[in-house]
């Protein structure tokens, strides 16, 4: 039995379905839910909404009790019968406990004689989630020893790309033919996902949101619990916030990718650094035998260091104000230079050994870059590009199915709203409208769907989980430029949906839940193939149903699935089930956000 069918066998094992729901479920479908009763397997907040979804086709509401761990009845009540869901294709009504406001472990939801997932009910619930989801960050570290001490043995491992033997890289890397006759020292930084290219859209956002979500923290009151020491990292007790220590790792790594002084393309970022060809699973980082090449400089790269530079300058200034000002001097060359080279854009063909990032769309990052770099020094150059850019005012910026790498004009429109800027008063009115426009638009969609997504039935493409978490960060935003509840709640419904309140009833955060993702490509996580090898640890986010079928094992496995059960904890299903930086960073800002108890 090869191990994605064992994986289909015994996520299957225990296919149930709720009276009147017969063949909303397929039992060869691999990953077929075990309860109709679908809740937040993690469990709910005191004071948040707490919702479930059960899979029904009865025309009628049914009967609903919240049973606490000793069996006794603690509330109950209808359910809503809310219809067909269009992204799973299930007939579904909604459950409604919120007014329950005790704590406790082990609830279970019972309907029609359907029990679901136990649950807690506490205060602390994301506590945990808000540093695995960062430590992330520090697993997928190159040119470092992941530290025992700091990780445990099973995750520990020598560091990886520091030019020793296997490895090839990533102290003095060569271009790929004819783009460079020099090398560069490109050591550092995060690997992206499940393979060890190191690609710098991919860093920019992902540090963008990193350091976004500090200063949220901070204009909230609530920082503390990003500051210095809250991580276990090699820089704890530094003086500097954690999150920013994890952040400026990658940092380092963006500005050494920049095209030095005097050469061609001189202020340019390269595009990417990998494998010159795909290696297998598993290959752990420091037995990687590969060339590692840098490839051809980018204007999309180019605005991703521009933008995440100057972020750096704005948010590092009180902490270390040298490093700040060496950020900006990198960002305003990057500006520069993206401003000479507007139109050099990274190919799709170019994905052998690592991923394209292709990106022939950079108007977007243009203006994201100045965007930042107006929030950084106030300069009427930069507020002139961002006034002047069609994104400034463009109803695309924030769309229904979300930003993410390669649609970065939100990220601008989210700086321009939150951080204090020399617009016109009347300006700054309208693009913070946007964006609680935006977030009702979100609201909407949720409202309209069995499983409260806060992304369309269209919108389960590669990376879907991430498309959601983006959508709430915007809601997120929304919440702290009103403060009104409605927002919250929608950005604790949508970690509900990752947390198993979902078709699969499983949870795609590793180590959350009853049922979790274990088993998500990687070449060093890589239980599944080699059972010497650790699964990914606590707090790593999957990728999440992708329509798109792009693998051979999602095809395989997942013809005809509704959109949203197109995945499969597979490690071979790359297209469903990796984990990356840029899925993983929106995870963790959404965990800062939930797990604070201010909100009033
Ligand atoms: O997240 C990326 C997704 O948006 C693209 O559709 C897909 C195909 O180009 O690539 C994804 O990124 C992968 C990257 O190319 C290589 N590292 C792993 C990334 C996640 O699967």
């Amino acid at each position: 039995m090869t191990a994605a069918l064992l994986t289909a066998v015994l996520l299957t094992g225990g296919l149930a379905l709720a009276p009147g729901a017969a063949g909303a479920q397929s039992a060869v479908d691999p990953a077929a839910a075990t309860t109709p009763v679908r809740v937040n397997q993690a469990g709910y907040l005191p004071d948040g909404p707490k919702r479930a979804t059960i899979v029904t086709a009865a025309s009628e509401p049914l009967n609903w009790q919240l049973r606490s761990a000793s069996g006794a009845t603690a509330a109950s009540g209808r359910t809503v019968v809310h219809g067909t869901d269009a992204a799973s294709g299930e007939a579904t009504h909604v459950a409604d406990f919120s007014a329950f406001r005790k704590t406790g472990a082990g609830f279970v939801l019972v309907v029609g004689g359907w029990s679901s997932a136990p649950f807690d009910i506490r205060a602390n619930l994301y506590d945990t989630l808000r540093t695995e989801s960062l430590a992330f960050f520090y697993h997928q570290r190159s040119g470092t020893p992941i530290e025992a001490s700091l990780v445990g043995p099973s995750y520990a491992r020598p560091a990886g790309h520091l030019g020793v033997a296997p490895n090839q890289g990533d102290t003095s890397v060569p271009c790929q033919a004819g783009v460079c006759d020099y090398t560069q020292d490109v050591r550092g930084g995060w690997y992206d996902a499940g393979d060890h290219g190191k690609y710098v859209v991919n860093g920019g956002i992902s540090v963008w949101t990193l350091v976004d979500s500090f200063a949220r923290a901070k204009r909230a009151g609530t920082a503390s619990a990003l500051g210095d020491s809250t991580l276990r990292i090699p820089e704890r007790g530094n003086g500097v916030p954690d999150i920013l220590d994890e952040a400026r790792w990658e940092l380092d790594f963006l500005m050494r990718m920049q095209v030095p002084e005097g050469r061609p393309y001189a202020g340019m970022a390269f595009h990417k650094i990998h494998d010159a060809a795909w290696t297998g699973i598993p290959t752990r980082p420091e037995l990687d035998p590969q060339p590692r090449e840098l490839h051809r400089p980018s204007t999309a790269a180019t605005l991703n260091l521009a933008a995440t530079a100057a972020q750096c300058a704005r948010v590092f200034r009180p902490y270390d104000s040298a490093y700040a000002k060496r950020c900006l001097s990198v960002a305003r060359t990057a500006w520069t230079a993206a401003q000479a080279n507007p139109a050099l854009y990274a190919p799709d063909s170019d994905s052998t050994g690592g991923g394209p990032y292709n990106d022939t769309q950079v108007t977007d990052d243009f203006y994201w870059a100045a965007a930042e770099l107006y929030a950084a020094t106030g300069e009427r150059a930069y507020r002139d590009a961002v006034t002047s850019s069609p994104w400034h005012t463009s109803a695309d910026a924030l769309t229904a199915t979300g930003f993410n790498w390669a649609d970065t004009a939100a990220l601008g429109r989210l700086t321009l709203a939150t951080v204090p800027n020399g617009l016109p008063t009347a300006d700054i009115r309208r693009v913070r409208a946007s964006v609680t426009a935006a977030a009702d638009g979100h609201l909407a969609t949720m409202a309209g769907q069995g499983y409260a997504v806060p992304i369309p039935a269209n919108g389960y493409v590669w990376g879907s989980n991430s498309q959601v978490t983006n959508n709430a960060i915007v809601v997120a935003t929304a919440y702290a430029l009103t403060g009104q509840q409605r927002y919250r709640a929608a950005v604790l419904e949508s970690m509900d949906y990752l947390l198993g309140r979902n078709t699969l009833d499983l949870s795609y955060v590793t180590g959350y839940g009853d049922t979790y993702a274990r088993n998500q490509h990687h070449r060093f996580w890589a239980h599944q193939y080699d059972a010497s090898l650790p699964n990914p640890p606590a707090g790593s986010l999957a990728g999440g149903p992708n329509s798109g079928l792009q693998d051979p094992v999602a095809q395989e496995h997942l013809a005809g699935c509704a959109p949203a059960a197109c995945y499969i904890d597979d490690i071979g299903s790359y297209s469903t089930n990796e984990v990356t930086i840029n899925w993983n960073a929106p995870l963790a800002w959404l965990a800062a956000f939930a797990s604070e108890r201010r909100h009033g």
